[in-house]
């Protein structure tokens, strides 16, 4: 049975939380915080990570219609739909089930009345067994030499999510290094190659089609490269693929035991749980590329079963529907206090941005309400020093997640501690700002006395901005994979009460078909 098709701003939800809106739209997150609960009511924990969301503009009665919206279109049997294997992905005729791909039970899970958990523990046993050799040295190229170099060669789903966790995951990383191609920018292959040695260096060309031109391209270009210093017969030492298509994976020269498989039942933006995250593994290990896969299957789990009041991604889904459809903000900014997730708000840009960026609803009609929200960020601090003045005093109201850890990964207390000052710094100052009567004691008490006139306003800051800090412990694979399936979860959730399809991506195809035309030309 396919997904409910309901419009949310028929809903009776939708009607009352716009009267709620009319009501408390001008109210200041500074005199909600006046109320000693406030943090404890607002906050929701899960393991090893707590969730502030009391500097929002919400209130209790807030967050219940929101609630009694995700019930009022059935985001339950949604979620329902999603775990158990229904044709969700409409449009493309297709299951969605990347939480198959991290969940430990044995129950199985029908496709084409085929249970796939057999293929997923065989997919995962080859990842292991090839890494390990890999990583142990016994992996040999065609001189006889151990691999020291991997080149992750895919775009999209197939290189943004592998080389985000790769970069998040640097700590635990062996001796392995790790590069990532993927533009046709022929700089990009060329700065790649010039660093490597073809004897010593296992390329994993990624690509769930085999046809993509940037990846076809790259590959073709690498391959040249190779032969000019091997023969055909090396590229089984070199060259592993992960691909849904077998027969241009064999053309390419690929040993069909190097082949990795990839199914129609997992998106490319949500595949790092499959053999996409080959790389990952390879970087990192296995035992850890396992940890972040169970990470992210306890996300699963609270997701699945947690009342939407107390659920994580389903509170931070509503809120930002709340900020977006209601508030009229247009972006959302990602910030985490950590320089390893870097790559983090590129990740989500497309996980999000693709999933949501659509303007048509489940019945095919043109939406008039607001979807997918525009994604941005950078890591904290430096972003403190570029951006964030716009966030601060700009005319635009940006909600935005702060991600943070509590424990540092190399011990730095000195630098942790000023860190983690500055992760609740900004977000005091975005949400209680600086009163005109505060500036002006400043003023007066640093003996600038002269200029209160003339300063003042420029240096008010008005607040009531919100945000979420999302806390973690520490940074550790189990940590990202819960990090990454809240995000997967939220973007579910967001699709789900827009009443629209999150795992297509129809709108990327346009400009594809006219590039192959142009070059026809
Ligand atoms: C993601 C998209 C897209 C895809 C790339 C790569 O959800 O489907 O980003 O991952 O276009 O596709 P291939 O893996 O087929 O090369």
């Amino acid at each position: 049975m396919a997904l409910k098709n309901i419009n949310p701003t028929a809903t009776n939800a939708w009607k009352e939380l716009t009267n709620h809106f009319n009501d408390i739209q001008n109210i200041n997150i500074k005199d909600l915080a006046k109320d000693v609960n406030r943090k404890e009511d607002f906050s929701l924990n899960f393991d090893d990570l707590s969730v502030d969301f009391s500097k929002n503009r919400i209130t209790k009665e807030t967050i219940q219609l929101l609630v009694d919206l995700a019930k009022e279109v059935d985001l339950k049997d949604a979620i329902e739909k999603q775990y158990s294997g229904e044709i969700i992905n409409v449009t493309e005729g297709r299951e969605v089930l990347h939480t198959a791909l991290r969940s430990s039970s044995e129950e199985p899970i029908l496709v084409e009345g085929k249970n796939i958990k057999p293929q997923i523990q065989a997919a995962l046993r080859k990842i292991k067994s090839f890494s390990n050799k890999v990583i142990s040295g016994k992996w040999k190229g065609y001189t006889g030499k151990s691999i020291t170099d991997i080149v992750n060669i895919g775009i999209g789903g197939s290189d943004l999510g592998p080389d985000m966790v790769v970069e998040s995951l640097k700590h635990y990383k062996n001796q392995l290094n790790t590069h990532f191609v993927s533009n046709v920018d022929g700089d990009h292959v060329s700065e790649i190659i010039k660093t490597l040695n073809p004897e010593t260096t296992l390329f994993v060309i990624v690509s769930k089609t085999f046809t993509t031109q940037e990846t076809i391209t790259n590959s073709e270009t690498i391959k040249n490269w190779f032969l000019k210093s091997a023969t055909i017969f090396d590229i089984p030492k070199h060259f592993v693929a992960v691909s849904t298509n077998l027969e241009a994976v064999d053309n390419f020269g690929i040993d069909k035991k190097n082949v990795f498989p990839m199914w129609n039942w997992v998106g490319g933006r949500f595949s790092l749980w499959s053999a996409v995250g080959l790389s990952i593994s390879l970087s990192v290990g296995y035992d850890n590329y396992k940890a972040l896969l169970e990470g992210a299957e306890e996300m699963d789990l609270h997701y699945k079963n947690e009342e939407f009041d107390k659920n994580i991604p389903v509170i931070l889904a509503l809120i930002s529907i709340w900020y977006n459809n209601f508030y009229g903000a247009e972006t959302e900014a990602v910030l985490p206090y950590s320089q390893y997730l870097k790559k983090l708000p590129d990740y989500l840009q497309q996980a999000i941005m693709e999933s949501n960026g659509k303007g048509v609803d489940r019945n095919g009609d043109k939406i008039d309400y607001q979807t997918g929200t525009i994604v941005w960020g950078s890591t904290g601090t430096n972003m403190q020093h570029a951006f964030m003045q716009l966030v601060h005093q700009g005319t635009k109201l940006i909600p935005a997640d702060f991600i943070g850890y509590k424990e540092s990964l190399h011990g730095l207390t000195d630098h942790h501690n000023k860190l983690m000052a500055n992760y609740y710094g900004q977000m005091d100052a975005l949400a209680f700002g600086k009163t005109k009567e505060e500036v002006h004691l400043e003023l007066k008490f640093s003996g600038n006395e002269d200029k209160i006139e003339s300063l003042l306003p420029f240096k008010v800051f008005e607040g009531n901005r919100p945000s979420n800090a999302i806390l973690f412990d520490k940074l550790t694979p189990r940590s990202l994979g819960k990090l990454i399936a809240l995000y997967e979860h939220k973007i579910y959730t967001q699709g789900i009460l827009w009443n629209i399809y999150s795992y297509d991506q129809f709108g990327v195809e346009l400009g594809k078909e006219l590039a192959k035309k142009i070059l026809n030309k």
